[in-house]
């Protein structure tokens, strides 16, 4: 169609702008792309399928109820990602240990992906949007030996690809390979993502916060402090701001890329690392916002300069806008 790129076509350019970038990188994006569109039709019909709708009666390795749709999600992109063979093992949020695609394309495969393959999934019962994150890294252990943890355990900062997935009122992929961020909304007439939103960035300032404000008494003083800062009255600076909490942070992130914000979930009481995994969420989400010209902060520093040590570690996370983000990392300073 006259004007419309696809997301394929999207690929097929980049690997021409960019004469280094290999096929192979681009052959993993399709994996995803194909098991996205999986996802997307059972999401869709969620309400109809009582196979689809619920918990599935296990927990994950941190404890949490797994929706039938987190294992559903995460078989699906597992599958999609070795058959392409792209793919040395991958780590999600829904298992306990890393998997090694042991078959022999797999050995020889350069990439790591990890995932959280349904992001939010306690709302999909409720008709709420959800979302898929992934995060790609180059491994470190040589081509041909199988995976071992230290291909998983890599700083934010070396990620080559990281996106997301939303299934919201229109189902988005959202990626970047490190040169800026592209987002392609899905035709289900066609069958295909079409770029929908080239270079993205977010703005620097915003008027939206997201936070779990049923979590106040439990929060640093910091975090109340700018919470407080977030709701005076000030022309100069538009404050106050608006508060917007979906619970879903595809969703949040999402809505604060386009229109600026800032997204918190900071250490409670009850979580006194935090909620959100490091790995799954908040490296993939820290990648894009700063490809977009936003930031990312555990409050005080950098999330992709901290080296994990765990696979499902979580961090305190603040995301969004870098002047909003700037803001609340002075709090935390100040109120330490
Ligand atoms: P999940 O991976 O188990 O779905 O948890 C992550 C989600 C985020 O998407 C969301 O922002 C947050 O948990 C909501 O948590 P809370 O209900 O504590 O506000
Ligand atoms: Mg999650």
């Amino acid at each position: 169609m006259a004007g419309m790129t696809t997301l394929g076509e999207f690929i097929v350019q980049q690997q021409h702008a960019f004469p280094h970038a290999t096929g192979e990188l681009s052959s993993l994006i399709s994996a995803i792309r194909l098991a996205a569109k999986i996802v997307n039709r059972e999401i869709n019909r969620a309400g109809l399928s009582p196979d689809i709708i619920g918990a599935a009666g296990q927990e994950n390795v941190q404890g949490e109820a797994q929706q039938k749709l987190d294992v559903f999600a995460n078989d699906k992109f597992k599958a999609a990602l070795e058959a392409r063979g792209e793919v040395c093992g991958i780590a999600s949020e829904e298992e306990d240990e890393y998997v090694a695609f042991s078959g022999e394309r797999g050995r020889n495969a350069k990439y790591v992906v990890l995932m959280d393959p349904l992001d939010g999934s306690s709302n999909i019962d409720v008709n709420v949007s959800v979302g898929t994150i992934f995060s790609i890294f180059r491994r470190i252990t040589p081509v041909g030996e199988p995976v071992s943890a230290a291909d998983f355990l890599q700083p934010g900062r070396n990620q080559v690809a990281a996106g997301y997935v939303i299934y919201g009122s229109s189902t988005m992929l959202v990626y970047t390979t490190g040169n800026g961020v592209n987002g392609f909304t899905y035709d289900p007439t066609l069958g295909v993502f079409a770029l929908s939103h080239p270079n993205l960035t977010m703005p620097k300032d915003g008027k939206m916060y997201s936070i779990n404000e049923g979590n106040y008494i439990k929060f640093p003083t910091g975090v109340k402090k700018y919470l407080k800062y977030c709701q005076e009255n000030d022309e100069a600076t538009s404050r106050p701001y608006t508060s917007r909490y979906i619970g879903s942070l595809v969703s949040d992130f999402h809505r604060n890329m386009l229109k600026g914000g800032i997204y918190m979930y900071p250490t409670t009481q009850s979580a006194p690392q935090g909620k959100l995994r490091l790995l799954y969420e908040c490296n993939p989400m820290a990648f894009i916002a700063e490809q977009a010209g936003g930031s990312a902060s555990d409050g005080y520093s950098r999330i992709m300069d901290i080296i994990p040590t765990e696979l499902h570690q979580r961090v305190p996370y603040f995301v969004g806008s870098s002047n909003m983000v700037a803001d609340a990392e002075r709090f935390m300073e100040e109120f330490k």
